[in-house]
């Protein structure tokens, strides 16, 4: 099948609900879509949010038929037909930074949205007596690989008695 042009972005779905996925192509904020595996016009042209806007595909209200949202910084823009103009939903979720996937996570039939966000740095501290809540968050910590050796406690108090220690380890 020859569609569209060779600059244009593909995208994929199925537009009018016969259970068969068909191409659209974007060019700027215009979408073509087409709903026969073939050569030939699109079925349908709608101009949809900025030519910036990050482009996803889902059924958003289970009715059986992909449309378009768009991504805005953490704004999804998610319009149910192919009316163009205002967006029939505006959902903001996650953050700017974060990569976001399209999927029907609950197989209720409606397509949500799903991010993904790199694990923060690891907190590293030397050796040191440290107060859980002060100087480090609660949290499991670990020896670097490497290390000879590692001796830890967990204290009830800083008197420096042996009764101050909860449990300790080497
Ligand atoms: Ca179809
Ligand atoms: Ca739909
Ligand atoms: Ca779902």
């Amino acid at each position: 099948v020859a569609y569209g042009r060779t600059s244009d972005v593909v995208l994929v779905g199925d537009w009018n609900g016969d259970g068969i996925d068909t191409l659209a192509v974007r060019r700027g904020n215009i979408y073509y879509f087409i709903n026969s595996l073939s050569s030939g016009n699109a079925d349908r042209v709608v101009a949809y949010g900025r030519t910036s806007d990050r482009v996803l595909i889902g059924d958003w209200n289970g009715d059986r038929v992909d449309s378009l949202a768009v991504r805005r910084d953490n704004l999804y823009y998610i319009a149910n037909g192919f009316g163009g103009g205002a967006a029939d939903r505006v959902v903001a979720y996650g953050r700017a930074t974060d990569a976001v996937m399209v999927g029907d996570w609950n197989a209720d039939g409606i397509d949500t949205l799903g991010i993904r966000r790199p694990a923060p740095a690891p907190v590293q501290f030397g050796a040191g007596t440290l107060r859980v809540g002060t100087d480090v968050a609660p949290g499991t910590y670990r020896a670097s690989t490497g290390a000879d050796s590692c001796y830890w406690e967990r204290l009830a108090g800083f008197s420096g008695e042996f009764d101050d220690i909860i449990a300790n380890d080497f």
